[in-house]
């Protein structure tokens, strides 16, 4: 497939970081085309008419016609790849695509592809950093900070590319020299609809690449082919060899290959099972794009974790107050709860709730009930997983992630742990899952004062 035609008549659809870098791309390649974005006034218009001033921007939807006459188009991953903009041309065969595939036509260097419902973002960055340890010099990116396309670089000895299902849907040629499928559960079902279609998306990663590396408890990320290909596997049971998982030796838990072991789980600074998971595939993967294990270890032992991921904000009173914003599913979620668990003197009082996506949070009640904990709701979600816990466990209604906090902090004790792992987005009350974050910590650092006030 060759895009670079200058006879083609180009669009792309959307102004938000992936059109930009789409725009930036076509300038430098010296290559014509139009720009639509259907929102009448997309944010940081201003902004992007100053950075791009010689460029044919179309705002709204009376301009939809030229989507029609288009023959590539380049779609943000914020629109649907059946969205019926897209019909006509669909129908008269022009090409859809995204910014994955020109960026991989242009990648001189390795491709490092990460994708899963969860842990996409703290896998990407550990493998950055892991690069970095090894002397590599890595471009890292794709759903997460830069857009892949602003990461080309003559520079770059590798590309560690976190990767979203809108991403991969419409990714057709990526050929990655290592791909990762770190977990799969329901996430996105307003726009996938179906398990199937998001699953199928997902295992778009694995398409052309020479090493995988798959969750072997996690049946949905086992490659579907697999000829010619190295494939390991991750988990915390005992692997088989040439396998990825964790064994006691010698009274120790070992990170281990095989029976090989790698590095001791207690250098892992982050707490919880989610997060040994999460360094063995980053191990795995590491391993696989030929990064030595003493550059690998220096990594894993300095990786402080991403903010709003299970990130401590303080100590009151013997309760800790842990923001996991970045939880916007239930399998998040469900993970923070079980990884925090085990480390939990008292309990968890949970606050959760948000925008729904669509999801199903059986899974998320019958993680809370055993661990008897309780329910501080809000946002739009809130009625909704109400119903379904009502009478079971301990539940408190709330307007605002300010009274979450106090309605939280009333209802634990020395021991407990108040979670910020809402299962939801954001987008209901908040920008997104950052400010949602930013907001607990404020809340919580005004609770703190207030405490440390009475004490003095
Ligand atoms: N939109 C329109 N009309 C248009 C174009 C966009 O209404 O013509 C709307 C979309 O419906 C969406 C919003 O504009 O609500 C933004 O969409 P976009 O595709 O322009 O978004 P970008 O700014 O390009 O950001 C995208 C990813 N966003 C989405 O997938 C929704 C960013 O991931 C990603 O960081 C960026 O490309 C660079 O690769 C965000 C995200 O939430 C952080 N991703 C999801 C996730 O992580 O769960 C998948
Ligand atoms: P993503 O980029 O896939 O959204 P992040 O690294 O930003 O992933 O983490 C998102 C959420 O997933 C956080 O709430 C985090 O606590 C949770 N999480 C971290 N590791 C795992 C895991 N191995 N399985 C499930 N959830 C996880």
């Amino acid at each position: 497939m060759n895009l670079i035609q200058t006879d083609k008549r180009r669009l792309i659809v959307g102004l938000g970081v992936t059109g930009k870098s789409c725009i930036r791309y076509f300038l430098r390649m010296g290559l014509s085309f139009s720009v639509l974005d259907t929102r009448e006034n997309p944010p940081e218009m201003q902004a992007v008419a100053q950075e791009f001033p010689q460029v044919d921007i179309h705002l709204g939807k009376s301009h939809t016609a030229l989507v029609d006459e288009a023959d590539e188009i380049y779609l943000s991953p914020g629109i649907a790849i059946d969205d019926p903009l897209l019909t006509e041309a669909v129908s008269r065969g022009a090409l859809v695509t995204g910014d994955i595939d020109l960026f991989a036509q242009q990648a001189t260097a390795p491709v490092i592809a990460i994708s899963g419902s969860n842990a996409k973002s703290t896998v990407t960055t550990l493998v950055g950093e892991m690069a970095k340890c090894a002397n590599i010099t890595a471009g890292v990116g794709g759903n997460l900070g830069e857009p892949a396309l602003d990461l080309l670089s003559s520079d770059c000895e590798a590309y560690v590319l976190e990767l979203s299902s809108f991403q991969l849907e419409r990714c057709a040629d990526l050929k990655p020299q290592v791909a990762c499928l770190l977990n799969i559960s329901a996430d996105h079902m307003d726009r996938h609809q179906t398990m199937m279609t998001y699953h199928q998306a997902k295992q778009r990663v694995y398409r052309g690449a020479k090493h995988i590396i798959f969750n072997r408890h996690d049946s949905l990320t086992a490659p579907l082919k697999t000829v010619d290909v190295s494939v390991k596997s991750f988990g915390l049971d005992a692997p088989d060899l040439g396998h990825y998982g964790v064994r006691e030796i010698e009274g120790q838990r070992y990170l281990v290959k095989g029976f090989e072991p790698l590095m001791a789980v207690s250098d892992i600074p982050l707490v919880g099972d989610h997060h040994i998971l999460n360094t063995l595939a980053a191990l795995a993967i590491g391993e696989a794009a030929g990064f030595a294990l003493p550059a690998m270890q220096m990594a894993v032992k300095q990786f402080k974790g991403l903010p709003h991921r299970c990130e401590f904000v303080a100590d009151i009173d013997g309760v800790d107050y842990i923001n996991d914003s970045k939880a916007t599913n239930v399998g998040a979620t469900v993970a923070a709860l079980k990884g925090l668990s085990g480390s939990t003197a008292g309990h968890i009082v949970l606050i959760a709730g948000g925008q729904t996506k669509g999801a199903d949070f059986s899974a998320l009640i019958s993680a809370l009930k055993p661990l008897q904990c309780k329910l501080v709701l809000l946002g739009e979600g809130a009625a909704q997983i109400e119903s379904l816990v009502t009478g079971q466990i301990e539940v408190f209604r709330v307007d605002s992630l300010e009274q979450a906090v106090s309605v939280a902090q009333a209802n634990s004790q020395s021991g407990d742990r108040v979670l910020l792992s809402p299962a939801c987005a954001s987008f209901d009350m908040f920008d997104g899952f950052e400010q949602r974050g930013d907001i607990f910590k404020t809340a919580v650092n005004h609770l703190l004062l207030s405490d440390q006030g009475v004490k003095h």
